[in-house]
């Protein structure tokens, strides 16, 4: 047999004439392949009178050794620092990788919420994580990947955080001051904040449209 890389017009023999020791199957090892180069096999049969058959030929494979990775995450905290899961409504976690996945496994805890619970599911190169509880406010939402695996058999392991909306953080630093204070009161009265259960930062807001001021 012999491979040949026939990307464009030109071909190169990258394996020149081999011979197998079976009938059956050859493992070639060691061949400097490029990526994204179309490399065909050529295969043909010897008789012990040196009789030679017609050569035949692959319809060809497409070398590729480059890794999954993350290209787009849904909400992007580090890329847009408004961008939180939601604390008034069920949300759902977007991983887009850069090409389709094989299998992958995947985990997802809360720093708050010992009964957090989700779902997940993959279609068209993106995983989907959904959340089944409403998230209290301040909560972390740690994802592990795990042997993330695309069709070229190499992986991705990693760990990606994401973060609940901090309730009342009206400027979205991400922290409660008096400056969210002082544009508390300058929307007043637009900004409806409670009531709310548990505790602060961590609370569980159910805002009922209704503007009190309670002391
Ligand atoms: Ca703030």
């Amino acid at each position: 047999m012999c491979i040949r890389d026939r990307t464009g017009n030109d071909t190169t023999d990258v394996l020149d004439w081999t011979i197998s020791d079976t009938t059956d199957s050859i493992t070639i090892t060691g061949l400097s392949l490029i990526r994204d180069t179309l490399y065909n096999t050529y295969i043909k049969a010897i008789d012990l009178a040196q009789n030679e058959s017609a050569i035949q030929n692959t319809d060809g494979i497409y070398f590729d050794d480059s890794f999954p990775v993350v290209n787009k995450i849904d909400p992007d905290f580090y890329a847009d620092t408004s961008q939180f899961l939601s604390v008034l409504s069920n949300d759902t976690i977007q991983l887009k990788f850069n090409r389709p996945i094989y299998s992958y496994d995947v985990q997802a805890s809360s720093n708050v919420d010992s009964n957090f619970s989700y779902t997940h599911g993959y279609d068209d190169s993106v995983i989907s994580i959904i959340i089944d509880n409403i998230l209290s406010s301040y909560d972390t939402i740690t994802l592990v990947l795990d042997s993330v695996t695309a069709y070229n058999t190499l992986t991705l392991t990693d760990t990606i955080q994401f973060f609940s909306s901090l309730w009342a953080d009206l400027n979205n630093d991400y922290d409660i001051t008096v400056e969210d204070i002082l544009l508390f009161n300058q929307n007043w009265p637009e900004t409806d904040l409670g009531p709310f259960t548990d505790h602060p930062p961590h609370v569980r807001p159910q805002p009922d449209g209704c503007l009190l001021l309670i002391f």
